[in-house]
């Protein structure tokens, strides 16, 4: 079902139009509003009236998470602080989070763009969803709330974890669509079974999976285990959260909401944008967004466009399932999770050295683990066994507490891990998707 006829189906020309009327906004209220912005317009030589075709973006400056993270926490709030409504964080690459700032117009935003993505997984107001992606700072419960309460449908919030419940809800209640990580809905798809569940004979039959990297075979996995279309979503907290690129029917490459956030693939190493199948970075520019609009957002995910039209009807470009990222970001159960925020809590824990080994794995329940492998300092190592134990429980709960995810120390001797001439090699992931 397509949410939004008239936008999502709209002649491509047209769409330039508002898109190139919505990009000459979003830079005069940048730079009338966000001095990070207008000084760095005005370090290039660049005013907003300089800009006169879609083209002309390739003029403005990129935005990096490291803006965003020196900019903490309202440096880049285009609009006064009581027009805030809601405000979202994720996990920045050091102990700041990346935060977004909405009013309610962007929440609005928020709404259409996630009623596109559930409706093109055939989500109609008939539909009871079962939401289990986090509610709380994490985007993934707020953005399925809001969708599918404008589409009317009927939303549990059931927020992640618990999986039991999750299951006694779901025949109890009869839900017809699953929103969680892909890895989640493998796992309760196993614990159904253990129960002697069998997921063929419930109503569900249909889920929009995303917040992290998923296979074609996953896919298959999943569709297979519940009898149900699996839909790949894409989004990120800096531009709205879920709801920035989806799956229709075709599940063929994911639809950009394109009159929203305005996508360009841009060679990492140079900045220059990518044609047409030609792998890339991602970036976004918010079109029309009000708390905390961004300019040429780099996410540093990787994917490559796909113009051709899709036998869906919508006109919107696509881009290609996420092939991977320019960075170390590890996504650990929905989780973002980046080497140097373990780096800088180490640092503060008294006994530990700054040598450390990330190894990743999915466990026989398909969810990822995490091992943290960090050194011992000399004379902490000779200690009695409990005063280790106390140091590695230490550990466990601070890093819990700082990258909201839990994870197992195994504490090593000193000088064990392989230490390397050039750049360290700190993560060990072992998971294939
Ligand atoms: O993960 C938003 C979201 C919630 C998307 C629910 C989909 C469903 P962040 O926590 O800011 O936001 O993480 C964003 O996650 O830059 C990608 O690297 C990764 N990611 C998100 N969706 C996908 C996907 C949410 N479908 C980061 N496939 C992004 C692969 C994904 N990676």
């Amino acid at each position: 079902m397509i949410f939004n006829v008239e936008n999502e189906c709209m002649d491509v020309q047209a769409r330039r139009k508002v898109q190139l009327a919505s990009l000459k906004n979003l830079v005069e209220g940048l730079y009338a509003r966000v001095p990070f912005y207008r000084n760095k317009m005005k370090e290039m030589g660049i005013q907003p009236g300089d800009i006169h075709s879609l083209e002309d973006i390739q003029k403005l400056p990129f935005t990096t998470k490291d803006d965003l993270r020196d900019n903490y926490p309202h440096g880049l709030r285009a609009c006064p602080a009581d027009r805030i409504v809601e405000v979202h964080m994720s996990s920045g690459t050091t102990g700041k989070p990346v935060v977004n700032e909405y009013t309610s117009k962007d929440i609005g935003i928020w709404s259409e763009a996630m009623s596109r993505t559930l409706a093109a997984a055939g989500c109609t107001k008939d539909d009871i969803v079962q939401n289990c992606y986090g509610y709380g700072l994490f985007t993934g419960g707020a953005g399925v709330h809001f969708g599918a309460l404008n589409i009317g449908a009927q939303v549990l919030p059931m927020s992640s974890g618990n999986t039991d419940r999750q299951l006694m809800v779901m025949q109890d209640f009869g839900s017809t669509l699953l929103t969680c990580t892909p890895s989640y809905a493998l796992y309760v798809a196993e614990e159904a079974a253990e129960a002697g569940i069998n997921l063929h004979n419930l109503p569900l039959n249909k889920g929009c999976f995303g917040a992290e990297p998923w296979s074609e075979g996953m896919r298959k996995e999943i569709e297979a285990r519940y009898a149900m279309k699996a839909y790949d979503i894409y989004g990120l907290t800096e531009i709205i959260g879920p709801g920035v690129a989806f799956e229709c029917e075709a599940q063929n490459g994911l639809h950009v909401n394109e009159d929203l956030f305005y996508p360009e693939i841009i060679d990492p190493a140079t900045g220059v944008p990518l044609p047409e199948n030609q792998r890339g970075e991602l970036v976004f520019s918010t079109l029309t967004r009000e708390g905390t609009p961004l300019l040429r957002y780099r996410t540093r995910d990787i994917t490559y466009f796909m113009n051709e039209p899709c036998t869906c009807g919508r006109t919107t470009v696509r881009i290609h399932r996420l092939l991977g990222r320019t960075d170390d970001m590890l996504i650990i159960r929905g989780v973002n999770v980046f080497p140097s925020q373990i780096e800088h809590a180490l640092i503060e824990i008294e006994g530990t050295e700054p040598q450390y080994l990330i190894v990743v794995s999915r466990g026989k329940d398909h969810l990822d683990e995490m091992e943290l492998q960090v050194e011992v300092k000399r004379e902490f190592f000779s200690d009695e066994v409990k005063s280790l134990e106390g140091l590695r429980n230490r550990i466990e709960t601070i890093m819990k507490s700082k990258l909201q995810v839990a994870l197992k120390v195994k504490l090593v001797e000193p000088k064990t891990l392989e230490r390397s001439i050039g750049k360290a090699k700190r993560v060990i992931d072992n998971r294939s998707i």
